[in-house]
């Protein structure tokens, strides 16, 4: 299928020959014009069964080096690239990541689709096309700035088409327009991704930041993912453009079963609909709406419906748990408020009590409600969170819906996590193995055989120092920051959120600066890193950047400390950065508070990389626990039954734990020190001090002695350096399972059955 790069190479030295001169700016388009149209070439796969992935996030990434690792041309791509005297940095640079997710939500449904191309399993996603996505976030005085995001540019992987669909909205329509991006399997079988926009969208509407008119939903529906949500009009558009999202994909679902010609009345047979979350929920109701329109009765169009939509739960934070003031769905969607009445109703019958109401006492429709009642499937991302799911949080509707509960271990894809972003120990294992573990996951077991093998550990290690340099030249150069190559690389990088426990960290940093000021010296330098976005509304996540943004001024102008401690926060992280960084790290932060992280997915990148995981019992961390054994993680902390048990009986006093240990009083104190108090503002630091002594709701205090001493641990064991080797060694050998390949086959041999 594929042609040889004869054309390119043709197409290049005719632009040299007319111009006298090739930039990067040039060869990179080039490049990507030549693999976008092999791309477009590729085969559709046909199928009497289809997937729709529903998503209000796709975190893509670059897409360049990962088509090119799927098309087999990324080893070819790279030699001819260098023969024209670019490195294939330059080239990568020249792309702009496509900011359409915020966290592992995102990045999973982007792993899921490049998983679902390359198993040759017929299923294309849905989602928005956000002109300024997640906000670009820069540091000011400390402090995160929010800007709009211009991904949008001169070359995309995403081709214009043109749709006839409407979309109701209280002045009359709204016009969608599509975007559409091949999704190319390792097979060379493509799908899609189809983003909607609206036809009216007004760029020009956006000031100051990210400020702009919430009201005006015809301008701004698609400016941004995740607009600010504190007030009533930011709610109002959120719902706006969940349901604008759904009824696009309701209607193309209906347009291509037409197409082929599939019944009505038997589309659950021909029609898979994941929900990826609960933003897409209202796909239930529109699709119940259209079908009724096109002459099913509400029963029918109930039961087709039920047989085509299964829903993944992310989480058990109540917070993030959608519902909706009924008020609010009237003014934005009355044309679903007969079905939800209806469907509330119906499903009251079924059960009384009212942690399963759809419509609660104080009238607000809970999203997730909808899609479990309704569904056929429920499955939570990690086996610790789908059991808390049937024995706490949805117990209730465990016992209404017994069958309709299972789990599905979140996956990454080893095309991009390993391949694309660590070419050099992929073509190391490649050469070891004789297999290539990106399409043959399970081949790094026989890794183990090599535990003892002094040679192959220090391969490793040595490319772990070789992405140390090259992460370390990176950062130099996008943000001044000189680092030690030499120290230990201890790195959390996520979305900021209090469950994930970031500010634990900065307590052990302030424990190691006092330690070092004491002249208790590490025996090997420490690099600690940071990257995370905080909602533009989370308050204290943003006094928890300040903290850490304010720690990493004063220890850079400690002479005594830096050379032994510095801190590194990555501006404005995203996919990009966590390619670059994580291959350079040795140590995997994944300290959330146990029960509350659904699985994670940063820690089976690390893993798979090669470094080796500091952790809570809390999501994937269990089953990578259970993997490596216990020598070749360090976990640490209350588990899970305990941290309920404290939520369940209240019982949690921080104040208590501060008072009564001299050291943790030191640590939290330290945040409202002079020396802080110069560098930061007041306000914040404060406020954060306070919440970390009379809230902390997500129990910081709780564990960060154990937490100080763990890693402390961590740090004494990696100075046995051929010990430490053969734990990465080990990481990586049993990271297999936590291929998303492994992930999709288990979605489609229970959920989908697409073969
Ligand atoms: I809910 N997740 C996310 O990134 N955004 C959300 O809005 C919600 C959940 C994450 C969870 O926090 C992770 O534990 C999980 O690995 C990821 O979703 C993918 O399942």
């Amino acid at each position: 299928m594929i042609k040889k790069l004869q054309d390119l190479q043709q197409h290049i030295q005719q632009e040299k020959r007319k111009y006298n001169h090739l930039s990067a700016t040039r060869m990179y388009e080039l490049i990507q014009a030549y693999v976008k149209a092999q791309m477009q070439s590729a085969p559709i796969h046909q199928s009497e069964r289809k997937l729709y992935y529903i998503s209000a996030e796709f975190l893509l990434g670059k897409m360049l080096t990962s088509n090119l690792v799927n098309l087999g041309l990324l080893d070819e791509m790279q030699e001819l690239v260098q023969k024209e005297g670019f490195a294939w940095s330059q080239i990568q640079d020249e792309e702009m990541e496509p900011s359409l997710g915020n966290g592992g939500l995102g990045r999973l449904a982007a792993c899921f689709l490049d998983s679902i191309a390359s198993l040759q399993r017929n299923g294309d996603g849905i989602g928005l096309y956000y002109h300024f996505g997640l906000f670009e976030q820069k540091f000011e005085n400390n402090k995160q700035v929010e800007l709009p995001n211009r991904w949008i540019g001169k070359t995309s992987w995403f081709t214009k088409k043109e749709v006839n669909y409407r979309v109701p909205y209280k002045n009359g329509w709204l016009k969608p327009i599509l975007y559409d991006m091949e999704v190319i399997g390792e097979h060379g079988t493509r799908n899609t991704l189809h983003l909607f926009d609206v036809e009216s969208v007004d760029e020009s509407i956006v000031h100051d930041g990210i400020q702009f008119d919430k009201t005006a939903i015809e301008k701004n529906l698609t400016l941004f993912l995740y607009p600010d949500d504190s007030d009533e009009a930011g709610r109002k558009l959120r719902i706006y453009q969940q349901y604008f999202m759904v009824s696009c994909a309701a209607q193309m679902i209906l347009e291509e079963a037409l197409q082929h010609q599939w019944d009505l009345r038997h589309l659950h047979e021909h029609v898979i609909i994941q929900i990826n979350d609960t933003h897409p929920t209202m796909v239930i109701l529109e699709l119940i709406r259209l079908l009724q329109k096109r002459g099913l009765l509400l029963a029918e169009a109930i039961e087709v419906v039920s047989g085509m939509c299964a829903y993944t739960n992310h989480t058990i934070l109540a917070e993030a748990l959608e519902t909706w003031p009924y008020a609010y769905l009237q003014d934005v969607v009355p044309q679903l408020m007969n079905i939800i009445e209806a469907l509330d109703v119906m499903m009251k019958e079924r059960s009384k009590k009212a942690s399963t109401a759809i419509i609660d006492a104080n009238r607000n429709v809970h999203m997730a409600n909808i899609d479990i009642h309704i569904g056929k499937s429920v499955n939570g991302v990690a086996a610790i969170h789908t059991d808390i799911l049937k024995q706490s949080e949805l117990k209730d509707f465990y016992a209404l819906y017994p069958t309709k509960f299972n789990n599905k271990t979140n996956g990454i894809t080893f095309r991009r996590w390993l391949s694309g972003c660590n070419t050099q120990l992929h073509h190391y294992l490649c050469d070891l193995l004789k297999k290539d573990p990106s399409s043959h996951p399970e081949i790094l077991k026989e890794l183990v055989k090599y535990a003892h093998d002094e040679t192959v550990i220090a391969d490793i290690m040595a490319i772990k120092q070789e992405k140390k340099m090259e992460w370390i030249a990176h950062m130099k150069k996008k943000q001044q920051i000189t680092l030690n190559p030499y120290a230990v690389f201890d790195t959390q990088v996520k979305r900021l959120h209090e469950y994930k426990r970031q500010q634990m960290n900065a307590l052990y940093i302030i424990h190691k600066l006092l330690q070092i000021r004491d002249n208790e010296l590490p025996p090997r330098p420490i690099n600690i890193i940071f990257g995370a976005k905080a909602a533009c509304a989370y308050t204290i996540a943003k006094d928890i950047i300040h903290a850490l943004l304010c720690l990493q001024e004063l220890i850079a102008k400690d002479e005594k400390v830096s050379p032994y401690l510095q801190l590194c926060f990555i501006e404005n992280y995203n996919v990009s950065e966590a390619e670059f960084i994580i291959p350079a790290s040795d140590i995997s932060e994944q300290i959330s508070l146990a029960s509350k992280e659904a699985s994670g997915t940063g820690n089976m990148k690390f893993m798979l990389n090669g470094a080796v995981t500091l952790g809570t019992n809390d999501g994937a961390n269990v089953e990578i626990a259970a993997l490596v054994g216990q020598e070749n993680i360090y976990t640490f902390g209350k588990d899970s039954d305990t941290v309920i048990a404290h939520y369940a009986n209240q019982d949690y006093v921080a104040k208590d734990i501060y008072e009564g240990s001299e050291h943790v009083k030191t640590l939290v104190d330290f945040l409202i020190s002079d020396e802080m108090l110069r560098v930061g503002d007041p306000v914040s630091l404060t406020r954060l001090h306070h919440e970390l002594i009379h809230k902390d709701w997500f129990m910081t205090l709780l564990d960060v002695e154990e937490y100080i001493v763990c890693k402390e641990k961590m740090l004494q064991d990696y100075e046995k350096q051929t010990d430490w080797g053969r734990k990465m060694l080990m990481n990586i050998a049993m990271s297999g399972f936590f291929s998303s390949d492994r992930t999709i086959q288990e979605y489609d041999r229970d959920i989908w059955k697409l073969s």
